[in-house]
């Protein structure tokens, strides 16, 4: 996910974050121009669930075609859960994250300017801890089928990976997806109620 700012416009093309899912993304257009009410109140509850209020309340929702469903005032995107993929995935991303998420669906180089935050408080989609691209359990790519509630951070320097487990382990904070641009720390947290 390059921009800085909350107002940059996504473009290209926007993939469900476990790489199984391509959608077309659209400019966004006039606030949720093709989306019907129904959807939307729905869309921007399954958003809002997936950081805690403080951070959800006020964020900018979209939906992953790219359309604003709420506008939000402090810098924050919230997305809902991805319908076609398994699990409850909704995310809530900084500025960071949004630029990291651009990188990584369209597989271009990303490198963070500074420390970035992503909320994912209801869960995951199923992926794998070492392959950002993976769709597939295989013998080495640490799939995990059922990830849990966590809260995930990018950090500009490789440094501060030092000494964190690359594995998820079950017992605290690990590294995701090590060796490639998009590597991040997990931290495990319990779910949003
Ligand atoms: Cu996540």
């Amino acid at each position: 996910m390059t921009g800085r700012t909350p107002q940059r416009r996504i473009r290209g093309t926007l993939v469900g974050v476990a790489g199984l899912m391509i959608l077309p993304i659209v400019a966004p257009g006039p606030a949720g121009a093709q989306v019907d009410p129904a959807g939307r109140d729905g869309m921007i509850r399954s958003a809002v669930s997936a950081a805690p209020d403080e951070v959800s309340r006020s964020a900018t929702v979209r939906d992953w075609q790219g359309n604003v469903l709420r506008e939000g005032t402090n810098g924050w995107t919230c997305l809902p859960d991805m319908a076609d993929q398994p699990g409850d995935s909704p995310m809530c991303l900084d500025p960071v994250w949004m630029a990291w998420v651009d990188a990584w669906q369209n597989k271009k180089p990303f490198q963070a300017d500074r420390v970035g935050f992503g909320y994912m408080l209801q869960g995951d989609f199923p992926t794998s801890n070492t392959d950002p691209y993976a769709r597939e359990s295989t013998p080495d790519n640490q799939w995990i089928e059922n990830g849990g509630p966590h809260v995930m951070i990018l950090v500009p320097d490789a440094i501060a990976l030092e000494g964190l487990p690359r594995t998820p382990h079950g017992q605290g904070p690990y590294v995701m997806w090590e060796g490639t641009p998009y590597v991040h720390i997990m931290l495990p947290v319990p779910r949003k109620p």
